[in-house]
């Protein structure tokens, strides 16, 4: 059985359907449509958290972006896109790979949940300053780099474009004057692998690479009476 990579449209399982395309890898790619907002029964089956995204290979089940990136670039793509121990590099790749869902996507989402409850006040101020000197750090990275470890496009730019895109459809943030950030995804959005991850994942979903955030998820359920 080849590789099966289960992606929950609009979500940060993206990431795993990208890797795969960019590593030119044989796989089979199972779609799942939100319910309205969470996941269907189909991926609670596969998973008792119930997130995505989630990968089968022979009898193995794996869970977790960066878990399932890491296993298929070495199980699978022979050790591409990473950087190597012995590479000057190496600290930066590490560095990066690890902000993406270590630190940027659970603030992202701290700020949502907080959002949600509509607490306002010195922590949300705390909250909005620091998210501001995340982005000015990887925008100055940006603006002296091609790609986020280097010269070389990596795993750590594959892990970290969702949160940059498509999460701010759950989530509006301004990238307006993070000059770095925006021509860094348009150069994303011109690789043929994330166009052909596009195409196959979530052909109906605008790129959301442009300064302003993209229309509300939430929003559009409810305007389709779904929500
Ligand atoms: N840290 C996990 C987070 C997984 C996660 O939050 N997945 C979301 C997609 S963005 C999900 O499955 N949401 C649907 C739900 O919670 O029901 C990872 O990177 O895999």
């Amino acid at each position: 059985m080849a590789l099966r990579i289960h992606h929950l449209q609009v979500s940060q399982s993206e990431r795993i359907v990208w890797l795969a395309e960019e590593l030119g890898i044989d796989y089979e790619l199972v779609l799942h449509q939100r319910d309205p907002l969470f996941s269907p029964p189909s991926i609670k089956k596969l998973s008792e958290i119930g997130q995505a995204p989630i990968i089968q290979d022979g009898s193995l089940t794996l869970f977790e972006s960066a878990a399932c990136v890491e296993y298929i670039i070495h199980k699978h793509g022979n050790g591409q896109l990473v950087v190597i121990k012995d590479h000057p590099r190496y600290s930066d790749y590490l560095y990066w790979f690890h902000f993406a869902n270590g630190t940027l996507q659970p603030h992202v989402l701290m700020m949502l949940q907080m959002s949600r409850v509509g607490t306002a006040g010195a922590y949300a101020a705390t909250l909005g300053e620091r998210f501001n000197k995340m982005l000015a750090r990887m925008d100055a990275r940006l603006r002296s780099n091609t790609w986020l470890a280097g010269d070389e496009f990596t795993a750590a730019d594959i892990m970290t474009v969702f949160t940059l895109t498509t999460m701010r459809s759950f989530y509006a943030f301004d990238l307006t004057g993070y000059e770095g950030i925006l021509a860094y995804l348009q150069k994303v959005a011109q690789r043929d692998g994330y166009k052909r991850a596009r195409a196959k994942a979530d052909p109906d979903l605008e790129l959301m690479i442009d300064a302003k955030p993209p229309r509300s998820f939430v929003e559009k359920l409810k305007a389709e009476g779904k929500l």
